[in-house]
């Protein structure tokens, strides 16, 4: 089991020196209260940057607690830090458009510091590690490892929200920054509404398809999952029985001299919404004046990014607005609010939080927001009410909190009025509902479920052709294809030898292409066959002057090699469905500009590669949908494959074709079939154990082994040819020497009588 690498653009801590002594002291905030747990609990590396200045003595206290720092220069890390993190990309995601103001030199100093990242990261890692990402400094993260490390397990967790794609597009390096996040095999978000828009986003503006909530990439398949971020609850429960906390209760109570409590707690961010908050109250206290020597409120404001000329504005206002409350309705020694501008130690919060009869949290956008996890996990009597922004990550999960809309003040107020008179019955039956929630899924259930999908998903994103030992299975394949006698090669064209074009007939194969296929069809015993979804025509044109066996309409059609003419495979189908059919797809063609379909004689295809993304995976949805649901009793199958939807007949399918082309070409002793999309899965489910099924490109696939591109599959074929003019010049050389063993060709040709035999076939060549 490889070590858990934590990274994050600050590390966890505050290094403080006095005198000789450097102590660390835990920093504040969601993404160290999430993350905390699972580094304490670990054999875990942590790596950020430390924040401040770094020398020996500072880094060995660090290293004391699994802490590395990413030492970064001054000036590159303040532009990166306030300038495009929380200058840009924290207003944007948050959706305070205005606020955001990209300088394209900052977006430099995010690169160049996300790099810096990915170097010290690099210098870490060790084969099986697994490298966990945190936050929007380092969007770029995932891909810049990628590269460096081909092999390895990343994952991502974005902690803010991902913002509508109306929004996110705003943003001038919009599509650097998706990219950016390609390279995890998992990115988590807190809620749906996260993952869709972020979805939606790669569709849009990279135009990838995004198929069961995956995008598939050069090199892999990216995942989006939901993962809400849970706190430790049982130590809240704990933490408020503790003498410490209850001496501090204590002394709060004799403090607020009987005064119903609210509370807030927030670090002093424009997101959290303390202005509007404040506003609301005040209105409180003007339509129902009889609160005013009744309630307490309590703002704790931590601080936070407070260089920051917008932060220090936002001081001054919330201040400000405090201040005019207080004088409005406070008297000597009875304010209606009061204000702490600091970070409390943990038993003074935890001490605030039983305290408090009501708690608005009430942010204008949040990721998540534990503060209102926390509350309700101190509760433990049951006792206090919640009040929630519907704009909270937090808000999907908390359904029985009050909720509240914080643009609208009076209805705001009004809330908090209920809040406050609720009684205890309603009060209980709320929280029980609440805390059952927030008790049944902690920080390490979180840190768990994201780990787990993120293992189970890095082994396949990975190819096989980069994973494991790639050389054993290849160098074994050409072993077996050297010494078969009557080896059989099955080849889909289009994304399988060569890439997509974005029309169809501009996939000509290449003359290093016609080459290799050429050479191929002089090999003595060898049948190759090319099966595509293709037309006979296109495919006569193409190869026809190839000595190969040709089928078109994905098998509908075969063409034996040295024959001019073509073979329906079967013709007793029923066709009557087609127009029919095809006059759905055109009234689909007519909405949907770009598209365009494509007649074959056993079916239609309505493609829509060319159509404006988004429009067209949402009709591509549609039209499938109508034709299974409106033919459901004609013998027609509807496909949906890469940005086209297919219908053909029943039954006809490459798993079909590869069946029939068996029984024609007789028994053989090594097949090799390849391809690339799901028409191609019907071939792989269909060939025997034994059978070289080889997946071209990333996505789940039934084949036994992976390549990544045409390109592989050429030289993999090439080499394979190779091997075997080896093994037939040794063999009329060493005549002394037998062929393969009768016990070998006994394993070889069953590979196509559905045993699989031991994998392994000697060669004269080799020996
Ligand atoms: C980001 C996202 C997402 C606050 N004051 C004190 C103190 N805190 C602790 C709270 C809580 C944490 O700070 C604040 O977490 P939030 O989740 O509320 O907010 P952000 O810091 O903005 O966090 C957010 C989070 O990441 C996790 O993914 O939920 O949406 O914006 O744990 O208890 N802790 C102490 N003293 C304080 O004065 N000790």
């Amino acid at each position: 089991m490889g070590r858990l690498i934590l990274v994050s653009n600050r590390l966890p801590v505050t290094l403080r020196r006095s005198g000789d002594e450097t102590t660390l002291v835990r920093s504040v905030g969601g993404l160290v209260a999430g993350l905390g747990p699972v580094h304490d609990s670990e054999d875990s590396l942590w790596i950020g940057s430390p924040g401040g200045e770094m020398d020996d003595i500072r880094r060995k206290t660090l290293e004391k607690h699994r802490l590395i720092p990413v030492p970064l220069p001054r000036e590159k890390a303040r532009r990166h830090y306030e300038g495009f993190s929380n200058g840009v990309l924290w207003p944007l995601f948050h959706y305070f458009l205005e606020s955001a103001n990209f300088d394209p030199q900052d977006f430099e100093a995010y690169r160049f510091v996300n790099q810096c990242f990915a170097d010290v990261i690099a210098n870490h890692a060790k084969p099986g590690d697994t490298i966990w990402v945190h936050d929007y400094h380092l969007m770029l993260l995932p891909s810049m490892l990628r590269q460096q490390l081909p092999n390895a397990r990343i994952g991502f967790f974005l902690h803010i929200p991902f913002p509508s794609s109306e929004v996110f597009r705003v943003l001038p390096v919009a599509e650097t920054i998706l990219e950016g996040l390609l390279g995890a095999d998992l990115i988590g978000v807190h809620t749906y509404d996260y993952s869709r828009h972020l979805g939606t986003a790669y569709r849009r503006m990279l135009g990838r398809e995004v198929d069961d909530d995956a995008i598939s990439w050069e090199g892999g398949r990216c995942h989006i999952r939901v993962f809400p971020l849970g706190i430790n609850a049982a130590h809240y429960a704990e933490l408020g029985q503790s003498p410490e906390v209850q001496r501090r209760l204590r002394s709060w109570t004799r403090r607020v001299a009987h005064r119903r409590v609210v509370l807030g707690v927030d670090r002093l961010d424009y997101s959290k919404g303390i202005p509007l908050r404040l506003e609301a109250y005040r209105r409180l206290l003007i339509s129902e004046p009889q609160w005013r020597k009744q309630v307490l409120f309590l703002q704790l404001a931590v601080p936070t990014r407070s260089g920051m000329p917008q932060y220090r504005r936002l001081r001054q206002q919330v201040e400000q607005k405090i201040s005019h409350i207080n004088g409005e309705f406070g008297d000597p020694g009875r304010m209606p609010v009061h204000y702490l501008y600091r970070s409390v130690p943990e038993q003074e919060l935890s001490a605030l939080y039983l305290l408090a009869d009501v708690a608005m949290v009430t942010p204008l956008r949040d990721g998540m927001n534990l503060v209102a996890k926390e509350y309700v996990a101190s509760r433990t009597d049951n006792t206090g009410v919640l009040v929630l922004s519907e704009f909270a990550g937090v808000a999907s999960e908390l359904g029985e909190a009050l909720s509240i809309n914080p643009w609208d003040l009076d209805g705001t107020a009004r809330t908090l009025s209920r809040a406050l008179s609720m009684d205890p019955e309603e009060q209980k039956e709320r929280m029980s509902a609440l805390r059952h929630r927030v008790l049944s899924k902690d920080a390490r259930q979180w840190s768990r479920a994201f780990l787990d999908t993120l293992s189970s998903f890095s082994g396949r994103s990975v190819s096989a052709s980069t994973s494991g030992s790639p050389r054993g299975w290849q160098a074994r394949l050409h072993r077996e294809f050297a010494a078969a006698r009557r080896p059989l090669i099955v080849l889909d064209y289009d994304g399988t030898l060569t890439g997509f074009a974005a029309e169809p007939g501009h996939a000509q194969p290449d003359t290093d292409l016609l080459v290799l296929l050429q050479k191929f069809s002089k090999v003595r015993g060898l049948e190759v066959v090319l099966l595509s979804g293709r037309d006979r025509d296109t495919l006569a044109q193409w190869f026809g002057h190839l000595n190969i066996h040709l089928m078109a309409e994905h098998g509908f059609f075969l063409r034996m090699r040295g024959k001019e003419e073509w073979n329906e495979i079967a013709s007793d189908f029923d066709h009557s469905w087609l127009p029919a059919v095809e006059e759905v797809m055109i009234s689909y063609l007519a909405r949907t500009p770009g598209s365009f379909i494509e007649r074959k004689h056993s079916g239609l295809a309505w493609h829509y590669r060319k159509a404006e993304p988004e429009l067209g995976r949402r009709q591509g949805l549609e039209l499938a949908h109508h034709l299974t649901e409106s033919f459901a009793n004609r013998p027609l199958r509807v496909l949906k494959g890469s940005c086209v939807v297919e219908a053909h007949h029943q039954g006809i399918g490459k798993g079909w074709a590869y069946r029939t082309l068996l029984h024609r070409l007789g028994k053989r002793d090594f097949v090799l079939a390849a391809g690339d999309d799901r028409t191609d899965e019907d071939m792989f489910r269909a060939v025997e154990s034994g059978v070289w099924s080889i997946k071209i490109g990333a996505g789940v696939t039934a084949a036994r082994v992976r390549l990544e591109s045409p390109e592989e599959l050429r030289t993999l074929l090439a080499l394979a040819l190779e091997a075997r003019s080896r093994n037939q010049e040794a063999s009329r050389t060493l005549t002394a020497v037998p062929g393969p063993s009768k016990a070998d060709r006994a394993k070889s040709a069953a590979v196509t009588r559905g045993s699989a035999g031991p994998r392994r076939s000697r060669t004269l060549g080799k020996r």
